[in-house]
């Protein structure tokens, strides 16, 4: 037996299927050995906590360019050490295409963004905005190859969305390179539509933001993504799906057998339409973000979804603007319409401890079901299983320790983004991480952030397993 650099003893290891009593062997930065009673040279007490795979925050929005001058509050370090401290040791975030430019360039952008600065380890999805030809016949080919293996695609934002047509075209390449498609799900016409009924009665407060986007554009849109992608014959996953109507389309579609996969955030558990503030005041701003939260009876059939196997992911959709700053949600002024606001809030850290504490602890969901959702299942929908999101021999050494038995008014002080407020401000969590560890180095321990910038390393993916087609062997055209 080789000497181990480092030992987790006496705790209660779980994964997407098991749980262990047993300890955790650690050498050279992976996991190679579950076993009783090893012995290393540090040896860290866990007894009596679950020790689980790191976190795995497959959509999460780090310094990426807004083409309304807004500015995301969270840079590649801020983002991942905010993720660090909470559980979080792999993040997935976007190389985002600006209509016009190049996506390789968008790439290389982006790792020039991120240079020096990542604490963890980090992939990168891109987004699809502009398929010409030469993206769809040259660069999206190169790059999936070069381990970008998956790809977010919109059907809303005048800057982003794709028309049906170009979201087939790029449904076509990715069963052709087995890459993996992300569709942020609303129909733009009927938004673009609803905006301007709203402004003509002067109804511009934040709260009207959710008037924008009823639940049935969500619905027609996701339905819709689902008809192109059984035309293609090609798996897609729904991103950030926030009610029961969405549900509904993709739980139809699951039971027809097609392989239509769904992601949820935070947001649609704990946060409703009524965050969004009344008919005065601007506060409410902080919680604009699209799909908006909706109703508490929504709220449950989102819990429902995590639990009856509707999602597969549930991820954080960090997109971090700062409220009182005019680069950030007051980039119009606290007056401006609704529209003017950037869309997203922060999460990336509250992501694991609020569905620990909310999920696990309220046993709505079990402790596999926890780890599943947050750490295996992203791994293998993005081509980073096994060596992220588990605990396994070979595995890299991302483990989590953490404290269940704590009582945390949640305030923003605690955390370690770099935006001035926190939607869950005042919640009582009773889980946070004692002990965050990243390829076997300690990056955070009761409390303390502990790990150098720039000693994450990039990820390159493998073509998902799951975007595999239903039917390989029936050709489209
Ligand atoms: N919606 C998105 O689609 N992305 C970032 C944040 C948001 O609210
Ligand atoms: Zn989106
Ligand atoms: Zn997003």
């Amino acid at each position: 037996m080789t000497t181990l650099d480092l030992v987790i003893r006496g705790g209660t290891v779980a994964t997407a299927t098991d749980i262990m009593q047993c300890d955790l062997g650690i050498k050279d930065g992976r996991i190679v050995a579950l076993a009783e009673h090893l012995e290393g040279d540090r040896v860290i007490d866990a007894a009596g906590q679950w020790v689980l795979p790191g976190g795995v925050d497959a959509h999460c929005h780090l310094d990426q360019p807004m083409s309304d001058g807004s500015v995301m509050a969270d840079d590649f370090y801020t983002g991942t050490v905010s993720a660090a401290c909470g559980g979080t040791t792999t993040v997935i975030p976007f190389a985002c295409q600006m209509k016009g430019g190049s996506l390789k360039d968008a790439v290389a952008d982006y790792h020039q963004r991120a240079d020096g600065k990542p604490v963890i380890d980090y992939a990168f999805h891109l987004i699809v905005s502009d398929p010409t030809p030469e993206v769809l016949e040259t660069e999206l080919p190169q790059l999936i190859q070069m381990g970008y293996t998956s790809f977010k695609i919109y059907m809303t934002y005048d800057d982003l969305k794709l028309n049906d047509r170009q979201v087939l075209d790029i449904l076509a390449l990715a069963r052709q390179e087995q890459a993996f498609v992300m569709i942020h799900a609303e129909n733009a016409d009927c938004i673009g539509w609803m905006v301007q009924q709203l402004e003509r009665l002067g109804r511009l407060a934040p709260r009207y933001h959710a008037a924008s986007r009823p639940m049935l554009v969500e619905r027609e849109a996701t339905h819709r993504a689902i008809a192109l992608a059984e035309l293609v014959d090609v798996p897609i996953l729904i991103v950030h799906v926030s009610g029961a109507e969405a549900i509904e389309q993709i739980q139809w579609a699951q039971n027809r057998g097609l392989r239509i996969y769904g992601e949820t955030c935070p947001q649609y558990l704990f946060l409703t339409e009524e965050d969004l503030g009344g008919e005065h005041g601007f506060e409410g701003a902080k919680c604009i973000c699209s799909p908006p939260p909706r109703d508490k009876a929504n709220q449950q059939v989102v819990w429902d979804g995590l639990v009856n196997g509707v999602f597969q992911v549930f991820s954080s959709d960090h997109a971090p603007f700062r409220y009182a700053d005019p680069l950030g949600k007051q980039i119009q002024g606290t007056q401006a319409s609704f529209k003017y606001v950037p869309n997203g809030i922060p999460g990336i850290e509250t992501r694991l401890p609020l569905l620990f504490s909310e999920g696990v602890l309220q046993e709505r969901i079990d402790i596999n079901t926890f780890v599943a959702l947050t750490a295996t299942n992203p791994a293998k929908l993005y081509g980073l299983y096994p060596r992220k999101g588990t605990i396994a021999i070979g595995s890299d050494a991302d483990v989590v320790i953490w404290n269940t038995d704590q009582s945390i008014t949640l305030t923003n002080d605690r955390l370690h983004h770099n935006v001035d407020y926190t939607p869950y401000a005042g919640m009582t969590l009773q889980a946070w991480p004692e002990v965050v560890l990243s390829r076997g180095e300690v990056v955070y321990q009761q409390g303390q952030f502990t790990a150098a910038a720039g000693r994450g390393e990039f990820l390159a993916c493998d073509r998902p397993a799951y975007a595999k087609p239903y039917r390989r062997d029936r050709p489209v055209v």
